[in-house]
């Protein structure tokens, strides 16, 4: 089964690389993305609940776990993290139409900026590269359901384990540079941002998610054409994507074609349902009563979590064991990890590794000698130079923005 998908991962690698920089994906089909699906007991990695998962290979991804298909939602696994950069072909997968672009000709692609503007743009690619002083950036991005798996009680939506996250190089024009080319009008209140991708019928509504004006010019998202050195793979975005580094992953726009400056907010079921989350101070409501107020989502709260031991793994006893892992904040900077392996009662600090960029992941890692024979409780806790660290329990009906302390059972065995 293996040395099959390998073909044809080769096969479509050829195709792609002969058609170059287009990025026309000779095994995507108007309207369905052709993939291998795989399916595999886990059961040693992910435990019970995660027994089995299906995995999938679709054009530029390596085998990734597949939560749906239609549209794709595939997680990355977890070892990929263990390295600075995540690997385009590993990255995480999320789209929520079906209708998505499997081919986009650079000759004609435009990103429009319109309304409320004195000067509305038509800029091409190259326009973007081009014309805009480019930026790079290490950042972070991540699903706002991320780890969604975890709550108690569980709530619906996609079942992610830790994997709808990932750390990446970008290249890209800054958002400001290209609103101030396009004169923002005064009495503008949001921009908002829209890709090539289509609803199933009219009546529903395109993805499309707004910043305020305010953060929009002042802010430092990028429209970014470059991801780790290459160009966006399709189903990352190609050609070009919204990265709006320390929030959620859901104002990312892929394939961004449009941006509308607006002097009267947004609203569609992205912006008024979706995507939102208690307004209560720690975001956290009871199950038996959901709180009335909710806030959209947006920056990342501060998170530790812990990459390897996977759970569930049998680690030998008198044997030296890595426990390594990420932490994530809004762009204030990690300060701080701690671990303990004592089900919380006792915590020593990790070695956190050099910053990277100000909106990547900080990596942190620590050694540990279990003394005995028996199951432990690793748990991570991370606290940012805001001083914002992790509750001990929260839950919000979307299972979204998940900020409690990990907790990892593993097994010693001698
Ligand atoms: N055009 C478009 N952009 C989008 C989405 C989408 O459905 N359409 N989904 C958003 C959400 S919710 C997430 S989590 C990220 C996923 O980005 P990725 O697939 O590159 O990891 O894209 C965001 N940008
Ligand atoms: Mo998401």
């Amino acid at each position: 089964m293996r040395a099959q998908t390998k073909y044809q991962r080769r096969e479509f690698l050829q195709s792609s690389g002969m058609l170059g920089f287009s990025a026309f994906l000779a095994a995507c089909k108007t309207g369905s993305v052709a993939r291998t699906v795989i399916n595999a007991d886990l059961s040693d990695d992910y435990g019970v609940r995660h027994n089995t998962r299906t995995w999938a290979r679709y054009p530029e991804k390596c085998d990734l776990i597949m939560l749906a298909d239609r549209p794709p939602l595939l997680e990355t696994p977890m070892h990929y993290f263990l390295q600075d950069l995540t690997p385009n072909e590993a990255y995480f997968v999320r789209w929520h139409y079906a209708g998505l672009p499997t081919r986009v000709d650079l000759r004609t692609f435009r990103v429009q900026v319109i309304g409320a503007v004195n000067r509305p743009l038509q800029l091409s690619f190259d326009d973007l590269r081009t014309k805009c002083e480019p930026v790079t950036m290490v950042a972070f991005s991540q699903c706002a359901g991320n780890s969604r798996s975890f709550f108690r009680p569980q709530v619906p939506g996609a079942q992610w384990t830790d994997g709808a996250m990932g750390n990446a190089r970008y290249v890209g024009a800054r958002l400001k540079d290209v609103l101030k080319a396009a004169e923002v009008k005064p009495g503008a209140v949001e921009a908002s941002f829209r890709g090539l991708d289509v609803p199933p019928l009219e009546s529903s509504p395109h993805f499309e998610k707004p910043l305020t004006i305010d953060y929009a010019l002042n802010g430092d998202s990028i429209i970014a054409y470059e991801m780790n050195g290459e160009p966006m793979p399709m189903l990352n975005g190609f050609p070009v994507r919204l990265v709006v580094p320390g929030w959620f992953a859901t104002y990312w726009v892929k394939a961004l074609s449009q941006i509308t400056v607006r002097t009267e907010p947004l609203h569609n079921f992205w912006v008024d349902t979706g995507y939102r989350i208690p307004a209560a101070p720690e975001h956290s409501e009871d199950p038996k009563h959901p709180s009335e107020q909710t806030i959209p989502l947006t920056d990342y709260p501060t998170r530790a979590i812990i990459i390897t031991p996977e759970a569930t793994t049998k680690l030998k006893s008198g044997a030296t064991v890595k426990i390594e892992g990420i932490a994530v904040d809004n762009g204030a900077g990690i300060r701080r990890v701690e671990v303990s392996t004592d089900g919380g009662r006792t915590w020593t600090d990790a070695a956190l590794d050099r910053v990277i960029d100000k909106y990547s992941w900080r990596r942190w890692r620590m050694s540990w000698q279990p003394a005995q024979r028996g199951r432990y409780s690793l748990q991570s806790r991370a606290t940012n130079a805001s001083g914002e660290t992790q509750p001990g329990y929260e839950w919000n009906h979307g299972g979204y923005h998940r900020r409690t302390i990990q907790t990892l059972d593993v097994e010693v065995v001698s």
